[in-house]
Protein backbone atom coordinates (compact mmCIF):
# COMPACT_ATOMS: atom_id res chain seq x y z
CA UNK A 1 0.00 0.00 0.00
CA UNK A 2 1.04 3.11 -0.68
CA UNK A 3 2.01 5.93 1.73
CA UNK A 4 1.51 9.72 2.04
CA UNK A 5 2.93 11.25 4.72
CA UNK A 6 1.55 14.96 5.02
CA UNK A 7 1.51 18.04 7.21
CA UNK A 8 -1.78 20.25 8.56
CA UNK A 9 -4.51 20.49 6.03
CA UNK A 10 -5.19 23.95 6.61
CA UNK A 11 -1.84 25.20 6.27
CA UNK A 12 0.36 22.47 3.98
CA UNK A 13 -0.04 23.46 0.49
CA UNK A 14 2.46 21.43 -0.90
CA UNK A 15 1.17 17.63 0.94
CA UNK A 16 -2.34 18.95 -0.52
CA UNK A 17 -1.32 18.60 -4.08
CA UNK A 18 -0.10 14.71 -4.42
CA UNK A 19 -2.59 13.93 -1.74
CA UNK A 20 -5.38 15.61 -3.67
CA UNK A 21 -3.96 14.21 -7.21
CA UNK A 22 -3.67 10.74 -6.01
CA UNK A 23 -8.02 11.09 -3.70
CA UNK A 24 -9.22 12.35 -7.26
CA UNK A 25 -8.03 9.73 -8.98
CA UNK A 26 -8.63 7.03 -7.16
CA UNK A 27 -5.30 5.68 -5.89
CA UNK A 28 -5.48 4.47 -2.65
CA UNK A 29 -3.35 5.22 -0.10
CA UNK A 30 -2.79 5.42 3.95
CA UNK A 31 -1.89 8.76 5.02
CA UNK A 32 0.25 10.17 8.08
CA UNK A 33 -0.27 13.24 9.01
CA UNK A 34 2.99 14.79 11.61
CA UNK A 35 2.07 18.33 12.30
CA UNK A 36 4.24 20.90 11.03
CA UNK A 37 4.66 22.22 14.57
CA UNK A 38 5.02 19.33 16.25
CA UNK A 39 8.88 19.69 18.07
CA UNK A 40 10.07 16.14 16.59
CA UNK A 41 9.01 17.56 12.96
CA UNK A 42 12.23 17.92 11.65
CA UNK A 43 13.52 14.78 13.52
CA UNK A 44 10.66 12.83 12.70
CA UNK A 45 10.69 13.77 8.75
CA UNK A 46 14.63 12.98 8.52
CA UNK A 47 13.77 9.66 9.31
CA UNK A 48 11.77 9.29 6.45
CA UNK A 49 13.54 11.39 3.87
CA UNK A 50 16.82 13.25 3.08
CA UNK A 51 14.67 17.01 3.47
CA UNK A 52 12.91 16.42 6.30
CA UNK A 53 9.65 17.75 4.93
CA UNK A 54 6.49 16.82 4.03
CA UNK A 55 5.22 15.37 1.65
CA UNK A 56 6.93 12.62 1.40
CA UNK A 57 4.96 8.96 -0.59
CA UNK A 58 6.51 5.86 0.37
CA UNK A 59 6.30 3.22 -2.12
CA UNK A 60 7.90 -0.13 -0.96
CA UNK A 61 11.36 0.76 -0.51
CA UNK A 62 10.80 3.97 -2.90
CA UNK A 63 11.17 7.17 -0.90
CA UNK A 64 9.90 9.56 -2.98
CA UNK A 65 9.75 13.33 -2.13
CA UNK A 66 9.35 16.97 -3.51
CA UNK A 67 5.33 17.10 -4.65
CA UNK A 68 6.52 17.16 -8.20
CA UNK A 69 8.39 13.92 -7.86
CA UNK A 70 5.45 12.00 -6.32
CA UNK A 71 3.49 13.09 -9.44
CA UNK A 72 5.46 11.80 -12.04
CA UNK A 73 6.31 9.01 -9.70
CA UNK A 74 2.43 8.00 -9.74
CA UNK A 75 2.40 8.71 -13.46
CA UNK A 76 4.67 6.16 -14.10
CA UNK A 77 3.05 3.59 -11.51
CA UNK A 78 -0.26 3.84 -12.13
CA UNK A 79 -0.33 4.79 -15.94
CA UNK A 80 -3.90 4.42 -16.25
CA UNK A 81 -5.22 6.61 -13.60
CA UNK A 82 -4.72 10.30 -15.64
CA UNK A 83 -1.70 11.75 -13.57
CA UNK A 84 -1.62 13.59 -16.97
CA UNK A 85 -3.72 13.63 -19.89
CA UNK A 86 -3.22 11.06 -22.88
CA UNK A 87 -2.99 12.78 -25.30
CA UNK A 88 0.87 14.09 -25.84
CA UNK A 89 0.32 17.41 -27.09
CA UNK A 90 -1.57 17.95 -23.50
CA UNK A 91 0.46 16.18 -21.62
CA UNK A 92 3.24 18.04 -22.52
CA UNK A 93 1.66 20.96 -21.93
CA UNK A 94 0.28 19.94 -18.32
CA UNK A 95 3.81 18.62 -17.22
CA UNK A 96 4.98 22.54 -18.13
CA UNK A 97 2.37 23.72 -16.15
CA UNK A 98 2.63 21.68 -13.10
CA UNK A 99 6.62 22.35 -13.04
CA UNK A 100 6.33 26.12 -13.44
CA UNK A 101 3.97 25.94 -10.21
CA UNK A 102 6.19 23.62 -8.29
CA UNK A 103 9.21 26.51 -9.11
CA UNK A 104 7.37 29.81 -8.87
CA UNK A 105 5.09 32.28 -8.43
CA UNK A 106 7.15 32.70 -5.08
CA UNK A 107 5.96 36.85 -4.83
CA UNK A 108 2.37 35.08 -3.98
CA UNK A 109 3.27 32.37 -2.10
CA UNK A 110 5.58 34.53 0.26
CA UNK A 111 2.76 36.68 1.09
CA UNK A 112 -0.89 34.47 0.53
CA UNK A 113 -0.16 31.69 2.44
CA UNK A 114 -2.71 28.87 1.94
CA UNK A 115 -4.90 29.03 5.43
CA UNK A 116 -8.13 27.13 4.47
CA UNK A 117 -10.30 28.37 7.67
CA UNK A 118 -9.64 31.79 7.10
CA UNK A 119 -12.54 33.33 6.21
CA UNK A 120 -12.80 35.41 2.83
CA UNK A 121 -11.88 38.54 2.80
CA UNK A 122 -10.11 41.03 0.84
CA UNK A 123 -6.47 41.90 1.19
CA UNK A 124 -4.00 43.99 -0.48
CA UNK A 125 -1.10 42.45 -1.75
CA UNK A 126 2.72 44.04 -3.36
CA UNK A 127 2.47 44.23 -7.05
CA UNK A 128 4.87 41.47 -7.53
CA UNK A 129 2.12 39.06 -6.26
CA UNK A 130 -0.82 40.15 -8.11
CA UNK A 131 1.48 39.92 -11.03
CA UNK A 132 2.13 36.18 -10.49
CA UNK A 133 -1.58 35.92 -9.86
CA UNK A 134 -2.37 37.26 -13.87
CA UNK A 135 0.33 34.67 -14.65
CA UNK A 136 -1.20 32.07 -13.54
CA UNK A 137 -4.48 32.97 -14.84
CA UNK A 138 -3.28 33.53 -18.18
CA UNK A 139 -1.98 29.71 -17.82
CA UNK A 140 -5.39 28.71 -16.60
CA UNK A 141 -7.35 30.39 -19.60
CA UNK A 142 -4.62 29.34 -22.37
CA UNK A 143 -5.00 26.06 -21.29
CA UNK A 144 -8.81 25.93 -20.56
CA UNK A 145 -9.02 27.06 -23.91
CA UNK A 146 -6.76 24.58 -25.83
CA UNK A 147 -7.52 21.61 -23.99
CA UNK A 148 -10.31 21.89 -21.32
CA UNK A 149 -13.09 21.10 -23.38
CA UNK A 150 -14.11 18.33 -21.91
CA UNK A 151 -15.09 18.91 -18.56
CA UNK A 152 -14.21 22.17 -15.96
CA UNK A 153 -10.31 21.49 -15.13
CA UNK A 154 -7.44 22.81 -17.28
CA UNK A 155 -7.50 19.43 -19.37
CA UNK A 156 -11.02 18.52 -19.03
CA UNK A 157 -10.67 16.05 -16.59
CA UNK A 158 -9.08 16.91 -13.35
CA UNK A 159 -5.32 15.92 -13.81
CA UNK A 160 -1.94 16.10 -12.09
CA UNK A 161 -1.66 20.11 -13.33
CA UNK A 162 -4.79 20.81 -10.96
CA UNK A 163 -3.64 19.26 -7.89
CA UNK A 164 -0.30 21.50 -8.43
CA UNK A 165 -2.54 24.78 -8.78
CA UNK A 166 -5.52 23.71 -5.83
CA UNK A 167 -3.36 25.85 -3.59
CA UNK A 168 -3.51 28.64 -5.57
CA UNK A 169 -7.16 28.63 -6.39
CA UNK A 170 -7.51 28.56 -2.22
CA UNK A 171 -5.33 31.45 -2.31
CA UNK A 172 -7.53 33.63 -4.78
CA UNK A 173 -10.82 32.78 -2.73
CA UNK A 174 -9.41 33.30 0.74
CA UNK A 175 -7.71 36.46 0.05
CA UNK A 176 -10.49 37.65 -2.41
CA UNK A 177 -8.03 38.05 -5.28
CA UNK A 178 -9.44 40.15 -8.38
CA UNK A 179 -9.30 37.31 -11.18
CA UNK A 180 -11.00 37.36 -14.80
CA UNK A 181 -14.15 35.13 -15.32
CA UNK A 182 -12.49 32.03 -16.66
CA UNK A 183 -9.78 31.92 -13.64
CA UNK A 184 -12.94 32.62 -11.34
CA UNK A 185 -15.01 29.71 -12.82
CA UNK A 186 -11.83 27.39 -12.67
CA UNK A 187 -11.10 28.74 -8.67
CA UNK A 188 -15.36 27.43 -7.82
CA UNK A 189 -14.29 24.16 -9.51
CA UNK A 190 -11.83 23.34 -7.76
CA UNK A 191 -13.53 24.25 -4.42
CA UNK A 192 -16.78 21.95 -5.90
CA UNK A 193 -14.09 18.85 -6.58
CA UNK A 194 -15.22 16.57 -3.72
CA UNK A 195 -11.66 15.30 -2.79
CA UNK A 196 -11.07 19.00 -2.22
CA UNK A 197 -14.02 19.34 -0.50
CA UNK A 198 -12.92 16.42 2.07
CA UNK A 199 -9.22 17.63 2.29
CA UNK A 200 -10.44 21.33 3.42
CA UNK A 201 -13.54 19.58 6.20
CA UNK A 202 -10.66 17.53 7.57
CA UNK A 203 -8.67 21.48 7.80
CA UNK A 204 -11.70 23.01 9.14
CA UNK A 205 -11.45 20.48 11.78
CA UNK A 206 -8.00 20.96 12.69
CA UNK A 207 -6.15 23.10 16.06
CA UNK A 208 -2.98 24.16 16.24
CA UNK A 209 -2.33 27.72 14.58
CA UNK A 210 1.07 28.53 12.75
CA UNK A 211 2.54 32.49 13.17
CA UNK A 212 3.96 32.12 9.49
CA UNK A 213 1.14 31.22 8.15
CA UNK A 214 -1.49 33.29 9.71
CA UNK A 215 -1.50 36.89 7.68
CA UNK A 216 -2.91 38.70 11.28
CA UNK A 217 -0.97 36.92 13.69
CA UNK A 218 -1.41 37.21 16.71
CA UNK A 219 -4.98 37.20 15.34
CA UNK A 220 -6.47 34.01 13.91
CA UNK A 221 -9.49 34.41 12.09
CA UNK A 222 -11.55 31.33 11.55
CA UNK A 223 -14.85 30.37 10.04
N1 LIG B 1 9.41 21.69 -2.76
C1 LIG B 1 8.79 20.86 -1.75
C2 LIG B 1 8.27 21.76 -0.66
C3 LIG B 1 7.97 21.00 0.61
C4 LIG B 1 7.72 21.95 1.78
O1 LIG B 1 8.25 23.07 1.82
N2 LIG B 1 6.95 21.47 2.74
C5 LIG B 1 6.66 22.25 3.92
C6 LIG B 1 5.21 22.11 4.33
S1 LIG B 1 4.09 22.72 3.11
C7 LIG B 1 7.47 21.70 5.09
O2 LIG B 1 7.70 20.50 5.19
N3 LIG B 1 7.88 22.59 5.99
C8 LIG B 1 8.55 22.23 7.18
C9 LIG B 1 10.02 22.45 7.12
O3 LIG B 1 10.52 22.95 6.10
O4 LIG B 1 10.67 22.13 8.11
C10 LIG B 1 7.68 20.00 -2.39
O5 LIG B 1 7.30 20.29 -3.53
O6 LIG B 1 7.25 18.99 -1.81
Amino acid sequence: MLRLIIGNKNYSSWSLRPWLAMTALGIPFEEELVPLDAPDFKARMRERSPAGKVPVLIDGEAVVWESSAILEHLAERLPDRGIWPAEPVARAHARSLATEMHNGFGALRSVAPMNLWRPIEPRAFPDEALKDVRRIARRWGEARRRFGAGGDYLFGAFSGADAMYAPVASRIRTYAIEVDEVAAAYVEAIHAHPAFMAWKEAALKETGALAEDEVDWPIVKRV
